[in-house]
Formats: structure tokens, sequence, C-alpha cells
């Protein structure tokens, strides 16, 4: 069957700001640079995305891929920049990742004159310590307009089952403009929402679920959402770091997104519409982890969820908070994390008077209790009538 993303041409200007993968070439054990560079970036309206150290190239390519990042920015300190940066503009070509906007920086090498007239042959922009970071982020703002000016597209037609490239184009179409997917999958992907305040674990939790997952060959749409700060309109995208161990897998996709801490209609919608779009890549489960929540009202999040499980601390989890309103009531699941260096049982207590529905006490760096919560999943999915 064809389908199509069809939709006017008002471009979702709130939804959008650029993303700046920013990475180290494999054998480079240096993050500090890239740790400078992040909230310089934010302040320049662009999502910086940092996966962590010692990735090989094939897996950051794949990141690269799924996130659509607008940009590639490179900090590099050993090696060869000349050898380094080549081998990453091929790995990108042939991915089909060419129209990538390319900075990089660093020591060492990369400073000689001529290796950077070398890495401006490939393409590379190159900012020196002597730079004003406001100049990276103003040459890849500049460079992303006119990106964004010639590629307003309407309407898209495609084959029923998306490719992971395709895949990963639709959504930053989805970015761009308020499109519609018609006709609307006929499957959905059973969508699990993890909530709870920043910090309780809930990448760290769903690293060890999907560790589970991805054995039984499911496939799998993640979604995770970062912050855009009340000053600055950048968000630091860095859920991806506790999920390095994932980001290879065939069977899963991760994509990451800035948003606002009230989830506006727009952008849960927005939201519904990726989780189509994973449906036709062939995903049986979304899961989406929500910026950390606190007691602001999350029930536009709720709508969005085949089941909502809540993330909390058992030292933080009391009768007088249970008691209150919040997020937590919407909860199917609530998971009490770090029982590894926190008693529960005052935690429990209360959630046995004041939360109907089940708990279970887990760890995600022990890993006790995620076999649990996968069977409970497992469970649900199989008595959903979508799924
Ligand atoms: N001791 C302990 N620390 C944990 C556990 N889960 C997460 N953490 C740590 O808590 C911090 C926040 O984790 P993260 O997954 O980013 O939380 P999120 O903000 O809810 O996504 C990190 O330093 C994790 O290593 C756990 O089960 N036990
Ligand atoms: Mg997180």
């Amino acid at each position: 069957m064809n389908r199509f993303l069809a939709g006017g041409g008002d471009r979702e200007t709130d939804m959008r700001t650029p993303k700046i993968l920013l990475i180290k070439p494999p054998l480079d054990d240096h993050d500090r640079p890239i740790y400078d560079l992040i909230v310089p970036l934010r302040k320049a309206g662009i999502d910086p995305i940092w996966t962590g150290l010692q990735q090989p190239w094939s897996q950051i390519v794949k990141t690269a891929l799924e996130e659509d990042a607008d940009a590639i920015g490179v900090s590099v300190h050993t090696g060869d920049p000349a050898i380094l940066l080549g081998k990453l503009k091929t790995e990108l070509e042939r991915a089909g990742l060419s129209e990538k906007i390319l900075v990089a920086g660093g020591s060492g090498e990369i400073t000689l004159p001529d290796m950077q007239a070398k890495l401006a042959g490939l393409g590379y922009k190159v900012f020196l310590s002597g730079d004003a970071v406001e100049n990276i982020g103003a040459y890849i703002m500049e460079k992303f307009r006119e990106n964004q000016k010639c590629s307003v597209s309407i309407t898209e037609h495609f084959e029923s089952r998306l490719s992971r490239h395709l895949l990963a184009k639709h959504i930053t179409r989805l970015e761009n403009i308020n499109l519609t997917l018609v006709p609307p999958p006929k499957k959905k992907s059973f969508r699990v929402l993890l909530a709870g305040p920043a910090g309780a674990g809930k990448s760290s939790l769903l690293n060890k679920i999907l560790e589970k997952l991805e054995l039984r060959e499911i496939k799998i749409g993640v979604m995770l959402c970062d912050p855009r700060g009340p000053k600055e309109k950048g968000a630091f995208l860095g859920d991806r770091v506790w999920m390095q161990e994932r980001t290879l897998s065939e069977n899963i996709f991760i994509r990451s997104f800035s948003q606002l801490s009230n989830y506006s209609r727009r952008s849960v919608n927005f939201l519904k519409k990726v989780s189509d779009l994973f449906a036709l890549w062939g995903a049986d489960i979304t899961f989406l982890e929500t910026i950390g929540m606190g007691q602001e009202s999350a029930a536009r999040l709720g709508e969005l969820a085949d089941l909502f499980i809540w993330v909390a601390l058992p030292n933080e989890t009391d009768s007088m908070r249970l008691m209150k309103g919040g997020a937590h009531e919407l909860a199917d699941l609530v998971l009490l994390n770090k029982i590894d260096k926190e008693p529960s049982f005052k935690a429990e207590l209360a959630l046995k008077q004041h939360f109907q529905n089940p708990y279970f006490k887990v760890s995600a760096h022990t890993g006790e209790g995620i076999d649990e919560v996968c069977e409970f999943i497992l469970e649900k999915i199989k008595n959903n009538p979508c799924g």
C-alpha cells in the first residue's frame, strides 16, 4: 500500500531546534572538551547530543542516522585528524548521510594550517581553542537556516514498511511541519511511558529493560525527551549515554527530542505520530522516556500511554507525598528504583496504603526486578487489543 505524509505548510517553529551530534573518534578518551561545548551550544539555540566515549564508527554512524542530526561536531585530540575525519566522512556518505554540517576542533595536529586546509577540503569547518564558542553556534545556525529554506516538502509517498533511514527522515519532517500520516497504521506499536523525577533512574532502567527485550527479538522504538531550560532554548540530549550498549542493536531505534516541560497538545500529538511511524518501521513496542516530572499535571501524556510506568525513589516515596495529587496517580505500575542503595520498606508500606496498582522493587545497577518488569510489559501487550 502507498502511504503518505501530508499537511499544510505551517512550520512548527517551536518544535524544531537544530541538533548537533558531538563525537570523539573511537580511541580518543578525552571528554572534557565536549562538556565545555554543551551549555554554549544550548545558549545558541542548538540541541547537543552526546553519546559517550569509545564508540566504534558503526555505532557513531547508526546514531547519526537515527537522530538525523543537522550537524556533526568532532573533537580530535589524538591521532591524525585527516585520516580520522576522512574515515568519518566516508562512513557517513556510505550511510546516505552526506548532507550534514561538519565542524571539528581539538588540539595537536589539527591546529596546523595545512591540516585545516585539508579538512576544509573534506567539508569540515575547523574551530580551535582561540575561537569564541559562540562562533561555532553562529556558524551552525547560519548553515541550518540555509538548509531549512530548501527542505520544505509537503507530501511524501512511501511504501508501507519504513527503512531505518526513511523513518529517521520522516520524524524530522514531522518536526518541521504539522503532517498527518495517511492512512494511519492498522497495527500500532504498544506505547510504554516512563515518567518520574529527574535522576530517579529512568534512562538506566530503560537500558536494562531493552537489554532483556532485545534477546527476545522484539523490535523497539525509543523516544528520549530532555528538557529545554526556562531560559535557554536548546536542550542537552544526553539520555543516550545510559544506553550505549543498546545502540548497536538492529532491533532498536533510538531518537532524542527536546521538549518544553508542559507537553503542549501539539507536542503530545507529535509524539503519537512518531510512535505511528515506529509502527510502520515494524516496532512492536515504543518506549517514551519523559523529561523529569514533579507534581505538575501529566494528563496529556497519560493519553499517550498504553502503559504508564512511574519511576520513584524509595527515600522520596512516603504517605505524605502519595496523598498529594500528582503524575504518579496516572501510573499503572510503580518502579521503586535504586534498592541496591536505599531501604524500601517504608516506601512499600506507603504504596500498599495509597496506591492500588502493582509496584516492583528494582535496581538498574544490579538488574534486580528487571525480569519481572519485562514479563509485566509483555503480559500487557498480550492483552492489548491494538498490540
Ligand atoms: N545506585 C544506583 N544508582 C542508580 C540506579 N539507577 C540509576 N542510578 C544512577 O542515578 C543517576 C541518574 O540516572 P538516570 O538513569 O540518568 O536517571 P533519569 O534522570 O531518571 O533518567 C545516574 O548517576 C545513575 O547511574 C540504581 O538502580 N542504583
Ligand atoms: Mg534520563
